[in-house]
């Protein structure tokens, strides 16, 4: 084989966060900064030698070529074969699925998500191990400590095969199998979801509005509503990928989607709106004349997943991270399954689901997913509410009041202040960690703080301990404030707020949570001195 070591020297600052490495696109285009990386991945994963790995991202700029210096590399370091995605693209959910159904080694994945694209963008990796899930910490940590002594890198001279003709080739040793991106998610999901009920519930009328955001999910959204499901052609809009999404940022979100939000909540709204983002792992869903928080999505979803197929078994139990709102755990408690908080990040669910200890998780970040793959799943989400609805012959509407009257409702909602400066985030944690103490039984506006604490977590499968995940404030009033920096950003910190306060009376359901809150929000402020401390009057983005 034709294979060149490169000498080379540590990167500063190659350190994973929340889901792998992410950075501007300029940086990760700079000459040896994603051979490095890549370099320190395998040999942090133990090695690829005679393994199978799975290749695939979201198709943002520099996806192609970066898939191509990728496959040089595996190739160099021994890998058996690659399976990669027709024109390098693979969702995150269907790439999870792939490596579980192919039994590769693992898999290495290209987005930065919910972040812009673009050659002004934000690119990123990550390695997902063989139970298809993000490298749990004790990998992320090796994969970091390689990048700090990495002295050379392998690379095939060879140039890489094109990624568009389905079919097997070669590539030095390395077998490349250039596979349909589609087929085997649409697959999985027939399993999970009743696609005849959903059939008829399009047949009888039924509406909806996917904004697939010129994202991955596009090719999948449009084979399985349109073509499988027979939802009328246009009903998927933006369905086309773009390396720089259009130019948007391709979060679901009140900001980033803000059209659909409109056409919603306005008189020619369709039954159900519904988005996911850059590489369709998250989901946001909306009724007529309403938008179902996160939080409450995975609360209704635990509540009703019992009417979908895959799920006939019921819940065993379900996991949500620690910012999201506590409206799954009263579903916990009244059907008496476990309900376990992990740290933000799909990573600390991969135990828990791969123990069989949960049926369903979810993050407020608009996150939802079960043990079909092992990542959050944004398409899935929204079969699964189709599915509902066509069980329930309900509207999201009706369906959404009406779990809030059963359980109550936990009004919620998060602060984003983002590009701040890394001096300013990391000084407002720090005072916030040295108040804790301090805080319980103050008072901030009407609310008296009982409970503070720096958010630890206990993996109760394999005993680690992960520390530091986030600042929680309880109150009295069933009043909730968390604070935590974002570890996905590629510029200055982004601080995050979450504020959630818990409401019993269903008279008093039908408020806008920014009103309900504002009690919440000014202590917030009162406790942590966000806006001194940030100079912003308002946050950036509210969801
Ligand atoms: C954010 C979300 C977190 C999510 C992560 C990756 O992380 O808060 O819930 O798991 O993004 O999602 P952070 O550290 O910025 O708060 V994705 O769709 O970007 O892979
Ligand atoms: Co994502």
């Amino acid at each position: 084989m034709n294979v060149e070591t490169v000498a080379t020297a540590p990167i500063e600052g190659q350190k994973p966060g929340t889901s792998g490495l992410r950075k501007k696109t300029a940086v990760f285009m700079q000459p040896g900064y994603l051979e490095n990386y890549v370099q320190a991945v395998i040999e942090g994963v133990g090695g690829v030698d005679g393994r199978t790995v799975v290749v695939g991202g979201d198709g943002r700029f520099f996806n192609d070529k970066a898939i191509g210096i990728i496959l040089r590399m595996l190739a160099a370091n021994g890998a058996e074969r690659a399976i990669v995605g027709q024109d390098g693209m693979l969702s995150t959910p269907a790439a999870s699925n792939v490596i579980r159904k192919r039994k590769a080694f693992g898999g290495i994945v290209l987005s930065a998500s919910h972040n812009p694209g673009g050659e002004d963008g934000d690119f990123g990796l990550k390695f997902n191990i063989a139970n298809g899930g993000p490298a749990p910490e004790s990998i992320t940590d090796a994969i970091f400590a390689r990048t700090k002594a990495l002295t050379e890198y392998r690379i095939l001279k060879d140039q890489a095969p094109s990624l568009s003709t389905l079919g097997e080739t070669r590539l030095g040793n390395m077998k490349v199998e250039i596979i349909d991106p589609v087929a085997d998610y649409v697959s999985l999901m027939e399993t999970l979801v009743d696609f005849d009920r959903i059939r008829k519930l399009f047949a009888s009328g039924f509406t909806l509005r996917f904004d697939a955001m010129h994202a991955v999910t596009g090719p999948y959204a449009k084979a399985i509503i349109e073509e499988v499901l027979g939802a009328p052609a246009g009903t998927v809009i933006n369905a086309t990928p773009l390396p720089d999404f259009g130019g948007h940022h391709p979060d679901p979100n009140p900001v980033h989607a803000a059209e659909l939000f409109r056409l919603m909540f306005s008189s020619d709204a369709p039954d159900m709106g519904a988005a996911s983002d850059g590489d369709g792992d998250r989901n946001i869903v909306l009724g007529r004349g309403i938008s179902v928080s996160p939080s409450d999505s995975l609360a209704v979803l635990a509540a009703n997943i019992h009417h979908a197929k895959g799920y006939r078994g019921g819940l065993k139990g379900i996991a949500r991270s620690m910012p999201t709102s506590r409206a799954a755990d009263r579903v916990a408690e009244k059907l008496k399954v476990d309900l376990f908080e992990t740290p933000t990040g799909w990573k600390f669910f991969g135990n828990l689901l791969d123990a069989g200890r949960v049926t369903i998780c979810g993050e407020e970040s608009a996150g939802t997913g079960s043990p079909h793959v092992r990542e959050k799943d944004g398409l899935w989400a929204i079969l699964l509410w189709l599915d509902i609805v066509a069980a329930r012959g309900q509207s999201i509407a009706e369906i959404v009041t009406e779990h809030w009257r059963t359980y109550g409702r936990d009004f919620y909602t998060r602060h984003d202040y983002e590009g701040i400066s890394t001096a300013s985030g990391d000084q407002l944690m720090a005072d916030l960690r040295g108040s804790l103490a301090s805080l319980p039984g103050k008072t901030f506006k009407d609310l008296t703080v009982a409970e503070a604490d720096d958010f630890a977590y206990q993996d109760p499968t394999d005993g680690s301990v992960t520390s530091r995940q986030g600042v929680r404030i309880m109150f009295d009033k069933g009043a909730r404030a968390v604070f935590r920096l974002s570890g996905t950003g590629t510029e200055g910190a982004t601080l995050r707020v979450y504020l959630e306060k818990f409401e019993p009376d269903s008279s008093r359901h039908d408020r806008d949570p920014q009103d309900v809150l504002a009690d919440v929000i000014a202590a917030a402020d009162a406790i942590a001195g966000i806006r001194d401390r940030t100079g912003r009057s308002a946050p950036d983005v509210i969801t």
